[in-house]
């Protein structure tokens, strides 16, 4: 016997795509449930993206999502690019006309978007297990869950909204899926350490060692990255050889990476992925359910935002007036974006990482593109324009 009950929009996943768009649906009078199978501490504390690109900021400030983005983001007017032993400069403002980014974790919009929602009295059920859609294609789809505590449920909607991850349950309901993918032959060792960042801006370093990141989620805590093997075993780096590697990497003469305790570690895979469609019947993708950019761009989370203003603003013109114009169009929206932002990672990570098998023919290639953005205008700003978020979704409020 299930508990059944009725809901406009059924989401899947409480990450930032299912959270956003559970609040751009209230803002619009669309009535929603979101579902999650873990716990909420965990959505909280899990340690991801960082960087916010200027229009993503502004659309969380024009939804009310703004208060602690502004109270505690740090807007960063460019990056460092570093090859050679030398560090340059590139200034977003003056090559975009006046955009930056904004670090702001992922753990902390997630906190913001659950925190708005549960005081908006919407519903968002943790913990679940046997999550499951069906009837995608009538106009009544069916979204079944197990809550916490052991109850069954039914909830008939009007459309679902899969945005649950890369391992989740909806994109494998889309038959004749069309799948473009890419491995990386190297994965990213992150930390995060409880020491002042020694860098104002993001510095991305080419070594001939591997690539590295220094990033930051506070002025008391640094985020760092390393290109590791993809199978790397993570007791393989204690953290005085964590640190030694950071040094080397990122080594300029009178200046070091500042240490302190390291609080989490982890291994993350680099891959590129695209499925399309990502509409099939009553049933909508977003987010990393439908495509995965390696992080070097800092693009996933803007992506998977982006999404979700194109699927909030369709599925109220199919909810509450009864267009389905912009739910036609959804998929092809969303596609165009995504490929310019899966170009500009895979372009980022070519020309940053070395790979296992790349020749000294590759490493010059990498280094004249390097030399090229650090020197010419038009090259630079074409990074700046992506990097700090081309042509940004609006959300119809
Ligand atoms: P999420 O965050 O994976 O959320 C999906 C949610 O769905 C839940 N779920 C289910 N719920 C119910 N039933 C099921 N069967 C379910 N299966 C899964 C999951 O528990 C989860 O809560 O996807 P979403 O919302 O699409 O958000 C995408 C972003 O998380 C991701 O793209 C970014 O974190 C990528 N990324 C970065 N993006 C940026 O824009 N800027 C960055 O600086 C940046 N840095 C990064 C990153 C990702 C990284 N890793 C770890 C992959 C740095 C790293 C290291
Ligand atoms: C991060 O702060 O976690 C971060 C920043 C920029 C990236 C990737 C990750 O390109």
């Amino acid at each position: 016997m299930s508990v059944t009950s009725r809901t406009q929009v059924g989401i899947v996943g409480a990450g930032p795509a299912g959270l956003l768009l559970s609040h751009l649906l209230a803002l619009a009078g669309v009535d929603s449930v979101v579902v999650e199978n873990r716990t909420r501490a965990y959505c909280e504390a899990r340690q991801r993206a960082g960087l916010l690109e200027a229009g993503t900021v502004e659309l969380l400030r024009s939804v009310a999502l703004g208060k602690r983005l502004d109270a505690e983001g740090l807007e960063h007017d460019g990056i460092y690019l570093q090859f050679l032993g030398e560090r340059h400069h590139l200034d977003f403002r003056s090559l975009t006309g006046g955009r930056w980014v904004t670090v702001y974790a992922q753990t902390e919009i997630v906190k913001d978007l659950i925190a708005a929602r549960l005081a908006a009295g919407g519903m968002i059920e943790f913990s679940c297990g046997d999550v499951a859609v069906s009837d995608v294609t009538s106009d009544r789809p069916v979204l079944s869950y197990t809550d916490s505590s052991g109850v069954a449920h039914e909830v008939t909607c009007d459309a679902i909204a899969g945005c649950d991850g890369f391992h989740g349950v909806c994109r494998p309901l889309i038959p004749d899926l069309s799948v473009y993918e890419r491995s990386y032959p190297y994965a990213w060792l992150g930390i995060l350490a409880s020491a002042a960042p020694a860098t104002g801006e993001l510095i991305y370093s080419r070594h001939a060692d591997g690539f590295a990141l220094y990033s930051m989620r506070s002025p008391e805590v640094s985020r760092l990255y390393l290109q590791v093997a993809p199978d790397e075993p993570l007791d393989q780096w204690p953290d005085d050889r964590i640190w030694a590697e950071l040094q080397k990497r990122f080594a300029v003469d009178g200046w070091s990476v500042s240490e302190g305790p390291i609080t989490d570690k982890s291994v993350t895979a680099m891959r590129s992925f695209v499925a399309t469609p990502m509409r099939h019947g009553r049933l909508f993708l977003a987010g990393d359910a439908a495509h995965i950019v390696p992080p070097t761009g800092a693009k996933g989370l803007n992506l998977a935002l982006s999404d979700v203003v194109l699927l909030a603003n369709a599925l109220r013109a199919l909810l509450k007036d009864g267009s389905p114009a912009l739910a036609d169009a959804y998929s092809d929206a969303c596609l165009q974006r995504v490929w310019r932002s899966t170009h500009f990672s895979w372009w980022m990570t070519s020309m940053l990482h070395v790979a296992p098998d790349a020749d000294s023919f590759e490493s010059q290639l990498q280094l004249s593109q390097l030399r090229y953005v650090t020197s010419s205008r038009a090259a630079a700003q074409s990074l700046a324009e992506n990097y700090t978020g081309y042509n940004p979704a609006r959300f119809d409020l």
